[in-house]
Order: C-alpha cells, then sequence, then structure tokens
C-alpha cells in the first residue's frame, strides 16, 4: 500500500487516444481494456491532467516524413535516435481526439505534445531534444502538487518518458501498471523499466493504491 493520496497528488492521463486504441493508426494491443479502468482510477484522485500527442501533418516522427523508410525504423536525427511511427495523431484529426470512452470532465488540464514538426515529444515535460519544457513542471509546482501517478499509453514510451521526467523536475513518480499498456517495439517495454527503475520511479497495481 502507498501513503494515502493527498492534495498534493495528481493523476497524469497519458494519450488516450483514438488513434492508440483498436483500430486507430498506431494501435496499441488490449489498449482499450485501460479506458474503464482509467475512469475509475480519476475518481479517486483530486486533480487529473491528460495529455494529447498532437502532431502537424508531416511531422519528423512519422516514416512517411523519410522517404525509403518503414514504420518501426529507428533514424538519427539531429537531437538522437528517433523511433518512426505510421502517421498518427494529427492535429483536428479523429485520430487525435481523446477516445470517448474516456469519461474524466473533472480533468483540469489537457498538455498537448509533439506540434513542433521537427521535434517529438513522448514526455508531457520535456520535448525529445530534451530540452524544450511543456510547461507541466511549472503548472504543478505552482500549484503545490509533488507526486505525479501515471496511467495511460504507451507505457515504454509516452507514460515512461514522462514518469522520468517527472523525477527529473523534482517529483515523485509513480506508474500504475495495470492501468497501462505498451507498444512493445525492439524490446522497448524491457528497456523503458530500467531506465524508469534507474530513476526512481515507483510501480504500483490499481488494487495497491490505497482508498
Ligand atoms: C506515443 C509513439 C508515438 C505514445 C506517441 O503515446 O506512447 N508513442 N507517439
Ligand atoms: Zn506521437
Amino acid at each position: 500500500m502507498l501513503p494515502p493520496l493527498t492534495q498534493r497528488d495528481i493523476l497524469l492521463v497519458v494519450d488516450v487516444q483514438n488513434d492508440f486504441l483498436p483500430g486507430g493508426a498506431l494501435a496499441v494491443p488490449d489498449a482499450d481494456a485501460i479506458v474503464p479502468v482509467v475512469n475509475q482510477l480519476a475518481r479517486r484522485f483530486g486533480h487529473v491532467v491528460l495529455t494529447q500527442d498532437w502532431h502537424v501533418p508531416g511531422h519528423s516522427s512519422f516514416a512517411s516524413s523519410h522517404p525509403g523508410r518503414s514504420p518501426f525504423e529507428t533514424i538519427d536525427l539531429p537531437y538522437g535516435p528517433q523511433v518512426l511511427w505510421p502517421e498518427h495523431c494529427v492535429q483536428g484529426s479523429v485520430g487525435a481526439a481523446l477516445a470517448p470512452a474516456l469519461d474524466i470532465p473533472q480533468a483540469e488540464l489537457v498538455v498537448r505534445k509533439g506540434y513542433r514538426r521537427d521535434i517529438d515529444s513522448y514526455s508531457a515535460f520535456c520535448e525529445a531534444d530534451r530540452v524544450t519544457p511543456t510547461g507541466l513542471a511549472g503548472y504543478l509546482r505552482e500549484r503545490g502538487f509533488s507526486r505525479v501517478h501515471l496511467a495511460g499509453l504507451a507505457t515504454d514510451f509516452c507514460v515512461a518518458w514522462s514518469a522520468v521526467d517527472a523525477r527529473r523536475y523534482g517529483f515523485e513518480a509513480v506508474v500504475i501498471g495495470d492501468a497501462c499498456r505498451a507498444i512493445d517495439t525492439g524490446g522497448s517495454l524491457a528497456a523503458a523499466w530500467t531506465l524508469m527503475r534507474e530513476a526512481g520511479v515507483g510501480e504500483v497495481s490499481v488494487s495497491q493504491l490505497s482508498p
């Protein structure tokens, strides 16, 4: 059991968007199973923030922006290695919309990320160049939150990078494992957990969260 949830705790719901759900452009296996879990979880937190992957057409993370490249290959971009993806979460598209079954009207903020053509942003805190902040750390700090619980998609990309960055910006970070699902390409899930453990990210299951 974790210490009880307080007014210093926030739930960060990562990228529960149509394109990551079954039938979407970058469907995460079994992703629809977490939606009711996340809805229930959100009722237990005093504060909830959502993220939304939000790319321009022709984004540099799309394989289609790199002639001859295919989705799930890794290439080197100026800021480092980048996995290439099918086109997904294009601004204003149905695929980029939050899942209709996501029922968290009480969410206080939606953080959009990945909106610069040449820089991806898995993390809700900092873009993939590792220097451009999204503003989320300042927002959470100014509001007095100190512990971030994470749920959503995908465990090995946007959830993991957000959790590691939460630690980097001085927050406690706890991934609610069974409220997330992974893409798991090229060993990415195991690698993400190694990085998260090294960064001091905790893991709990929904049932371990105190009421
Ligand atoms: C994500 C790959 C590309 C995620 C976003 O939400 O984990 N993964 N864009
Ligand atoms: Zn993306």
